[in-house]
């Protein structure tokens, strides 16, 4: 981005990922100066509600978005909540791209997801793909809504010339995650389920599933610096895939297994059945981020694991439950 004065503002800044982009933008602050950061949250703006979203633009002028707020949630919560998860996304989605484009924003980073890509598919998944043919059933709602932002970016580039662009990251974990078990990812929920079992003394813990679904997943603090390269570097309204590499996918049984060693839970790991897979893989290919950034470091699975266990550790009487 060049050096004129930006006005940033991150919906969806106190998350999962809205975090890490704070903690990397304040390790970065004395190289950018020119720019100033606002990170809200639904207390700031409910942003299904267009005049709440007004005033929060009135308020900052920003001169850039980064838009992260969602309804977010796992397997579980999606299958249980598809209505809502189309309605509220579309709305929030709605606000945020036609107010940007109202306020003359020079760029709208928004996120997608690898999880709406089409259910009946070639591997590994690239972003040309997006929308041939239907979601996995379980999250029908939350991928329609997300498939809506390339529709929408594409169209307010087309008629108006906004850059207005999107990013598909893969599975994502880290400090500052969303431990509530009704709603929550996998990662945050073995996190959690598992220190609980340690301090009841429990001999063993039972992951649902069969443990055998395969996941790329994906470091916040990896992700979040990868977000400010696509905010200040990126300059297509074509989506980007961010993932970590094909080879590093793993299973929820593997991913359950460092979990354990990270968390030290001395315990056996069980599995049930009778709970859903969900989709049994979303393979990505990040070609195209490679192409770009080849050298990239993505944080080893179990290094990020072992920060992340902390993290809660260190934090779970105010993490969100
Ligand atoms: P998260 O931890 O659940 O945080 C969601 C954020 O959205 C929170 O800051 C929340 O504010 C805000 N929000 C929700 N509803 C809102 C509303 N009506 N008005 C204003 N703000 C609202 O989510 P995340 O995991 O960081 O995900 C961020 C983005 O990445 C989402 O677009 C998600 O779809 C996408 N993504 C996530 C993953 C993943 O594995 N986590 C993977 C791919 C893509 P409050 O804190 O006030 O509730
Ligand atoms: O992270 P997760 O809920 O979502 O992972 P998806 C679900 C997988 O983990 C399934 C297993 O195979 C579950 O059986 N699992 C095992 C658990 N124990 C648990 C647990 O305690 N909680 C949860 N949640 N899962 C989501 C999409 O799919 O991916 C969302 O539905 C979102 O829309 C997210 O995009 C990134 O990876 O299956």
């Amino acid at each position: 981005m060049s050096a004129e004065n930006k006005v940033i503002l991150v919906t969806g800044g106190s998350g999962l990922i809205g975090k890490a982009i704070e903690e990397v933008v304040k390790q970065e602050k004395q190289a950018y100066e020119n720019e100033t950061w606002i990170f809200i949250s639904s207390k700031d703006a409910d942003l299904c509600n267009k005049e709440q979203t007004q005033k929060l633009f009135e308020k900052h002028k920003p001169t850039h978005v980064i838009h992260l707020a969602a309804m977010v949630g796992g397997l579980f919560h999606n299958m249980a909540h598809n209505l809502d998860f189309l309605r509220n996304n579309l709305a929030i989605n709605d606000n945020i791209l036609h107010t940007s484009f109202e306020f003359g924003v020079k760029k709208v980073v928004s996120c997608l997801s690898t999880c709406i890509f089409p259910d009946k598919t070639t591997y590994p998944i690239d972003e040309t793909m997006v929308h041939n043919g239907p979601p996995h059933p379980s999250n029908f709602g939350y991928s329609y809504a997300k498939r809506m932002i390339d529709v929408s970016n594409k169209a307010y580039h087309e008629q108006h010339g906004c850059m207005f662009t999107s990013v598909i990251p893969c599975n994502v974990f880290g400090p500052h995650d969303n431990y509530n078990l009704q709603s929550s990812h996998v990662i945050p929920a073995l996190i959690r389920k598992m220190s609980d079992a340690i301090e009841r003394g429990d001999e063993t813990y039972t992951v649902f599933g069969s443990g055998k679904p395969l996941r790329q997943f994906i470091y916040s603090m990896d992700l979040a610096k990868l977000f400010l390269w696509v905010l200040r570097e990126y300059h297509s309204v074509e989506p980007i895939v961010l993932s970590v590499d094909e080879v590093d996918e793993v299973s929820i049984a593997e991913a359950a297994e460092v979990i354990k060693k990270s968390i030290n839970f001395k315990g056996d790991l069980s599995y049930d059945t009778s709970k859903p897979d969900g989709q049994y893989k979303k393979t990505a290919s990040n070609k195209k981020l490679r192409s770009h950034l080849p050298n990239f470091q993505f944080t080893k699975f179990e290094d990020a694991m072992k920060e992340s266990v902390q993290w809660y550790i260190d934090n779970k009487d105010s993490a969100r439950k």
